[in-house]
């Protein structure tokens, strides 16, 4: 089981979308293990965009990120991290694909609604930023998981 760090910008909060959006992860089948909603501190924000810092629209992108309150979610289930990118579509929302969460709900390249992260080690790191402490991440078992997952591939 893997573990993604998945954010609702503060696009999809102001525009009454976080029950609809978080509806299509939980239908799909991953398992919510993290969960808060706050409005995240400029440097925090900074460093989860870390590698973007050089390119022209990092100012912009740590301004938006921090004009609002901000859903953090972490979210677990096999190979969760490729998942939630095929759920949330292509970056720029106008082009995403209908049926993903961008695509569905979004017109913008920078407005567009969810963060996930892209591999293994950015999952680790920004898990570790958002949820700080050990007791922040629940460790449970889902009633429907052998139903989700057939036997060989749990
Ligand atoms: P991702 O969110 O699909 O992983 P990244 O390339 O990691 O996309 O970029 C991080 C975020 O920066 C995007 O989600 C978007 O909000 C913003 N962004 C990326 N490229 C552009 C751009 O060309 N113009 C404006 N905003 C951008
Ligand atoms: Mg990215």
């Amino acid at each position: 089981m893997e573990k993604s760090l998945i954010l609702f910008k503060p696009d999809a909060v102001q525009r009454g979308l976080v029950g609809r959006i978080l509806a299509r992860f939980e239908a799909k089948g991953l398992q919510i293990v993290g969960l808060k909603l706050r409005r995240f501190p400029v440097a925090l924000m900074r460093k989860h965009y870390d590698a973007h810092k050089e390119r022209p629209f990092f100012d912009n992108l740590v301004e938006f990120m921090t004009s609002g309150p901000v859903l953090a979610l972490a979210v677990q289930g096999k190979n969760a991290i490729e998942v939630c990118r095929t759920l949330m579509g292509a970056t720029n929302a106008a082009k995403a694909d209908p049926g993903t969460i961008r695509g569905d709900f979004g017109l913008s390249f920078s407005n567009n609604l969810v963060h996930g992260s892209d591999g293994p080690e950015s999952a680790e790191r920004e898990l570790a930023l958002f949820f700080p402490d050990a007791d922040e991440l629940v460790e449970w078992t889902p009633v429907a998981e052998p139903w989700v997952y057939s036997s060989e591939e749990r």
